[in-house]
Order: structure tokens, then sequence, then C-alpha cells
């Protein structure tokens, strides 16, 4: 199976990205994490982006804060499908993030999460792995069948409740 690139400009964004390990992790999907920043250590960031399809990787999860230009930085030197997730860094609550990691220019594409959004871009990274992987899609759906059931549960409890 393809490995996942799990890359984040600095280790203060681990709360967040740890999030999506629990999901790869779950899924049984190989993956690796790094440290890489697109403004401190650009080269290393370049690098590791322009190798990681001979490397093995199928999909890249970048997650940065404040003015986070890694996911594009990502993006720009790689095929390779980019997720970006906007980490809540700063003063401005992680719109700047978003803004910064959602705007980007046509012909490079970055596929954004929500703010923090470190499950749904390990769930996506997970999808996309899942268009080649018969058993990776079963789970996938196995989940979602039981994430319904599990709200529809709810709503036999609060419709019962409400409902007279
Ligand atoms: C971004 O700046 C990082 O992704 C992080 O979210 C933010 C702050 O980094 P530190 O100053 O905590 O290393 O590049």
């Amino acid at each position: 199976m393809k490995k996942v690139a799990v890359i984040m400009g600095s280790d203060s964004d681990l709360p967040v990205v740890e999030k999506a390990f629990a999901v790869l992790e779950e899924y049984g999907v190989p993956f690796e994490v790094h440290v890489f920043s697109a403004h401190r250590t650009p080269v290393e960031a370049r690098d590791f982006a322009v190798n990681a399809k001979k490397n093995g990787f199928g999909a890249m999860i970048a997650a940065a804060g404040k003015a986070a230009h890694l996911a594009g930085a990502i993006a720009a030197n790689t095929t390779l499908p980019v997720i970006g997730i906007p980490v809540k860094s700063s003063t401005l609550d992680g719109l700047d993030a978003l803004l910064s990691t959602v705007q980007m220019p046509s012909g490079i594409p970055v596929a954004t999460v929500a703010i923090d959004g470190a499950a749904n871009a390990a769930l996506l990274a997970v999808q996309i792995l899942a268009v080649s992987d018969d058993e990776l899609a079963e789970k996938l759906s196995q989940a979602r069948a039981k994430a319904a059931a599990a709200v529809l549960e709810k709503d036999k409890a609060v419709a019962g409740k409400y409902n007279k």
C-alpha cells in the first residue's frame, strides 16, 4: 500500500496533527511524519515533495499555522494530491492559515480541510488511497454505516423525548 506523508510546519502543530495519526492507524495506512517549514526549512520541504512519489507516497498532508504556505509549497513540487490543514496558532484564530492554505492559484490545487481538521485530512487521504484499494474502500463504507447507525440512534432518543 502507498504511504501518506504528514508534514507540519512546526512541532507546535503536533497536538492538532496527532488526530490525523489516529485515523491513519485506525485504517492501517502506513504514514511518515516530518517537521518541514515552507519558510524556515524551504529546501528540505521542497526536496521531500520532489521525491515523495518515487519514495512510495500516494498522498500528502501538510499542516501549518499563521502565513500557512506549507501545503502550497509542497503542492508546487509534486503531482501527488496534497491536503492542507490550516492550524489555529495565532491571534487570528486560524483564519490567516485558512486563507493562506485555501487560496491557491489555478493549476496547483490544495484540498483544504477545516481549521484544525486533521481527522478529515487523514480520512481524505485514506479515501484517495482507497480508489485503488478495495479493502480500504470497504473499511470506509463500514465506518460510514456505523456512524450513520449511531446518528439514527440519537435521532430515536431525541425524537422519542420531544415528539409527543
Ligand atoms: C507555522 O507557524 C507553524 O506551522 C506553526 O503553526 C506556526 C508557529 O510556529 P512556532 O513559532 O510555534 O514554531 O509556520
